[in-house]
């Protein structure tokens, strides 16, 4: 039986960009649907009733919901191409420690920057750098956060830099130079092919972003 793939999305998200790093990873070919989270689609409504968030990954008429979820589906059911997570149990549990320890804590502290001013963003930089520093250690001096290879706590993670340009811009300070070894490993992503070609044009995630500031009264310029 053909598969039917189909991923339910929005370009900007950070947790829709993992599903497609790791199809494209998997060489997987699915049918990307772009959703208007104003308008959300009966079958975005029906397949995740509980968020109501995208991405959702249907797989021959079955949703699969969150982000990490998805990754870790994906790994199993395409397990002959690219293993993402570690072979070792240890490390495994490592690996999703630390991409939950992302999503507990990077979204919101990014999201000050870009949607606060005055003190809560200054306090939103502070943890964003701090986090960012903790990610950078847990790196140290490897390649990839999956060791020599680049695996599930890197797709967790890259997703994000598609936005450092627009939390560098709103937040008027620079990733690099607290973060230099965060930076040279985001580069390093950037040239696996299908890592760079399933991440949106970080000046789009800007521009986008600058369409909510208007939205949400932040910019009223
Ligand atoms: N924990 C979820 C987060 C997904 C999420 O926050 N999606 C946002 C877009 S970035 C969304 O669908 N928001 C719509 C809403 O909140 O109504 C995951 O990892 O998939």
């Amino acid at each position: 039986m053909a598969e039917k793939v189909i991923l339910l999305d929005m370009f900007a998200s950070m947790f829709g960009m993992r599903a497609r790093v790791a199809l494209a990873a998997k060489g997987v070919q699915y049918e990307y649907r772009e959703e208007d989270l104003r308008n959300k689609s009966q079958l975005l409504l029906q397949s995740n009733p509980i968020h109501k968030k995208i991405p959702v990954l249907i797989h021959n008429g079955k949703p699969i919901c969150e982000s990490l979820v998805i990754l870790q589906y994906i790994d199993e059911v395409w397990n002959q191409k690219y293993p993402l997570f570690p072979s070792h149990p240890y490390q495994r549990a490592q690996a999703r420690f630390w991409a939950d320890y992302i999503d507990k804590k990077l979204y919101d502290a990014g999201r000050k920057i870009w949607t606060k001013s005055g003190e809560e963003l200054e306090a939103g930089k502070k943890e964003f750098v701090e986090i960012l520093k903790q990610l950078e250690s847990q790196l140290g001096d490897e390649a990839f956060f999956g060791g020599e290879s680049f695996g599930f706590l890197d797709v967790a993670l890259v997703t994000y830099s598609t936005w450092f340009h627009t939390y560098e811009s709103c937040g008027g300070f620079s990733i690099g130079e607290h973060c230099p070894k965060l930076n040279q490993w985001v580069k390093r992503c950037l040239e696996i092919h299908f890592v760079s070609g399933s991440l949106p044009d970080p000046v789009k995630v800007y521009d986008f972003a600058l369409v909510l500031r208007k939205v949400f009264g932040i910019d009223t310029s």
